[in-house]
C-alpha cells in the first residue's frame, strides 16, 4: 500500500492511506542505512492486520525537500509566522526564515503576521515584503483572517515556524477548532521536553489539507550557507541575477550591477541591506 507518514513516535510510524490511519513500524534495514523515516515521508507498507490497522514499513520515495527543525519531509508550503506586537516584528529573523525556506526548497512561503488586534499598521510589511511573497494579517484572538489562510493553505501540506509566542498554536487551534493543541507557557515546556522521542505531526484539516505545529525559536544561524549562494534565496533578485555586467558579481560594491539598480524600486532598500548584511556575516564565518 502507499501512503504518507503523519506522525512518528517512538520508533512507530502513523501512515495515513485511503482514508485510514495505519500504525507502522520500521523494519530493520532502515536503521542499517540509516535511514530515519520522517513525516511527510511518501512510503509503501504491508498491512499485517487490517483490523487494528497495523503494518510495517517498506520502502520510501525520494524526497522533494526535508526541514531539519521541526523534521519533516515533502513540504508544500511553509507559513512564516509572527506578530505585529509582543513580540515586535524582528525582520532579521523574518529575513532568515525566508532564506531558510527558499534554500530548503519550500515551493510556497506565506507571511502570517499574527495578533494584528494589537497593532493595525499593515503597510510597513506589505511594502517590505509584499511585492515576492503573500502577506495575510491574522488575529488568532479575534478570529480574523483565519479564513483567508485556510484558503491559502488548501490541498497543501504546512508548517508553521516562527518566533515563541507569536500565536501558532492558537492560530492552528482556529484552523481546526477541535484540535486541542495547548498554548502559552505550558506548551513550551511540553513541546521542548518532547522534542527527542516526538516527530511533528501532520494534522488534516481538510480532504488533501495538512498542517504541523512547530516549536517557536529565537535565533536561526545560515552559516551553513556558502555566501554567493545567498543571492538565490532573495526572492526578490531572481530577475535580475546572470543580468549583471560581471558574471561573479556579488552586488556588493561592482558597478553596473543588475540587482543594485533595482533597489528601492523592485527591490526594498530593507532587503537588500539584509542580503549585504547576512552576505558579510557568512564570510566572516568562513
Ligand atoms: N492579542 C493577541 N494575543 C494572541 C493572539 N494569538 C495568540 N495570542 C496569545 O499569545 C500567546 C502565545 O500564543 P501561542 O499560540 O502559544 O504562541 P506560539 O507561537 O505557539 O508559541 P510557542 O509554542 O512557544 O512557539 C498566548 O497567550 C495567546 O493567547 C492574537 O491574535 N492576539
Ligand atoms: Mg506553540
Ligand atoms: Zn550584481
Amino acid at each position: 500500500m502507499k501512503g504518507r507518514i503523519i506522525k512518528g513516535v517512538g520508533g512507530l510510524y502513523y501512515i495515513a492511506a485511503n482514508g485510514f490511519v495505519y500504525e507502522c513500524s520500521a523494519r530493520g534495514r532502515f536503521r542499517k542505512a540509516r535511514i530515519t523515516p520522517t513525516t511527510g515521508d511518501f512510503v509503501t507498507f504491508t498491512v499485517l492486520d487490517e483490523e487494528n490497522k497495523k503494518g510495517a514499513l517498506d520502502t520510501i520515495e525520494p524526497r522533494r525537500n526535508i526541514l531539519i527543525r521541526p523534521r519533516a519531509a515533502n513540504i508544500d508550503c511553509a507559513v512564516i509566522t509572527f506578530a505585529a506586537a509582543r513580540p515586535d516584528i524582528n525582520t532579521d529573523l523574518l529575513d532568515r526564515f525566508l532564506v531558510l525556506a527558499e534554500e530548503r526548497k519550500i515551493p510556497d512561503v506565506i507571511i502570517c503576521i499574527n495578533k494584528s488586534d494589537l497593532a493595525p499598521d499593515k503597510n510597513r510589511i506589505r511594502d517590505i515584503y509584499g511585492g515576492a511573497y503573500p502577506v495575510v494579517f491574522t488575529s488568532a484572538e479575534e478570529n480574523s483572517g483565519i479564513d483567508e489562510l485556510k484558503q491559502m493553505l488548501r490541498g497543501k501540506v504546512s508548517v508553521f515556524a516562527g518566533p515563541s509566542g507569536v500565536g501558532k498554536s492558537s492560530l492552528i487551534n482556529r484552523i481546526i477548532p477541535h484540535s486541542n493543541r495547548q498554548t502559552g507557557e505550558i506548551s513550551r515546556k511540553i513541546e521542548r521536553g518532547k522534542h527527542t522521542t516526538r516527530q511533528v505531526e501532520l494534522i488534516e484539516t481538510e480532504d488533501n489539507t495538512y498542517i504541523a505545529d512547530s516549536p517557536g525559536f529565537t535565533s536561526l544561524y545560515l552559516e551553513f550557507i556558502k555566501p554567493d549562494e545567498l543571492q538565490y534565496y532573495f526572492r526578490e533578485f531572481r530577475e535580475y541575477l546572470g543580468k549583471c555586467r560581471f558574471a561573479d558579481c556579488a552586488h556588493i560594491h561592482e558597478p553596473d550591477c543588475a540587482v543594485k539598480e533595482k533597489v528601492g524600486s523592485a527591490i526594498p532598500q530593507e532587503r537588500y541591506d539584509r542580503f549585504v548584511y547576512l552576505y558579510n556575516e557568512l564570510r566572516s564565518l568562513r
